[in-house]
């Protein structure tokens, strides 16, 4: 594999014009996708978690880079999709009832793309039913909730109530998170992780989805 150095660093900066630039240079070049992704692209989002984490970078360094790295993943999932590489797994994720707030959730799907799972974003204020239809009807291995009102909080309580009493809690795994919701919270709720960021969300779900295709 050629140096594709100048891509993760276009990543890291948040340079979305020069990520799809490259990921279309390395296209042409017949790189193969999926070590693209997970040699340069992934390894970038992941010095951006890191920047995060050492308060280097902030909120808008994350969208930035998260916007890059979708440039780059546009261009390359059809071609994913046409050479039939099996994705890590599979994720239905949305932000609660009544919460609107969707620049976490964004973020962590992003990261999940970048980890080479399918991503089945349902958006925000997800009501419990259409939860359980895209168990059903998409059958991932992780459902991911977002919240970030204290007010809405309890809605993913009752979202996996309601996963119970509909019979397809068993045979997935729950990871939640957003600012207000800690681990203790996801333990009493009943949820199997919670990722307290983007980065460590995708690690997770990793370890969730060899879980759940183990079990
Ligand atoms: Co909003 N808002 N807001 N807001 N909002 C908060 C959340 C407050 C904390 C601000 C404050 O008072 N200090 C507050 C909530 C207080 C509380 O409940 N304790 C609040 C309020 C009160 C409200 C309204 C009620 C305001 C009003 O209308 N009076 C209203 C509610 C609307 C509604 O949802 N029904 C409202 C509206 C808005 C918008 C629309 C203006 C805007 C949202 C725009 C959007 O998302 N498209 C907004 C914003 C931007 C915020 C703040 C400023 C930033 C939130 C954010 O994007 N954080 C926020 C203040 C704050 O949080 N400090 C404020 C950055 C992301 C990257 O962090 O925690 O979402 P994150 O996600 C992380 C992490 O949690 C994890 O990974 C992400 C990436 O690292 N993660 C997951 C997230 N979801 C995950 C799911 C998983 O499965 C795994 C990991």
């Amino acid at each position: 594999m050629q140096d594709w150095s100048k891509l993760y660093d276009a990543i890291v900066d948040g340079d979305d014009k020069t990520s799809a630039r490259l990921t279309r240079e390395a296209i042409e070049a017949g790189e193969d996708p999926s070590a693209l992704i997970s040699d340069t692209m992934v390894p970038a989002m992941a010095e951006v978690g890191r920047l995060f984490e050492i308060e280097e970078y902030f909120v808008p360094e994350l969208l930035l880079a998260g916007r890059a790295m979708k440039a780059g993943l546009e261009l390359l999932r059809p071609i994913l999709a046409a050479s039939g590489v099996e994705p890590t797994g599979r994720i239905v994720i949305g932000t609660v009832k009544g919460d609107l707030h969707d620049i976490g959730k964004n973020l962590v799907v992003s990261m999940m793309e970048g980890a080479g799972f399918e991503v089945i974003d349902l958006g925000i204020d997800v009501p419990p039913e259409t939860f359980i239809e895209a168990i059903r009807d998409k059958k991932p291995q992780i459902v991911g909730m977002s919240a970030l009102l204290t007010v809405t909080m309890p809605a993913i309580k009752t979202t996996i109530d309601a996963m119970v009493a509909a019979g397809v809690r068993d045979g997935i795994k729950i990871m939640v998170g957003g600012a207000p919701v800690t681990e203790e919270y996801a333990r009493e709720v009943g949820a199997d992780a919670y990722g307290e960021n983007a980065s460590v969300a995708a690690t997770i779900a990793k370890r969730l989805c060899a879980e759940a295709k183990a079990a």
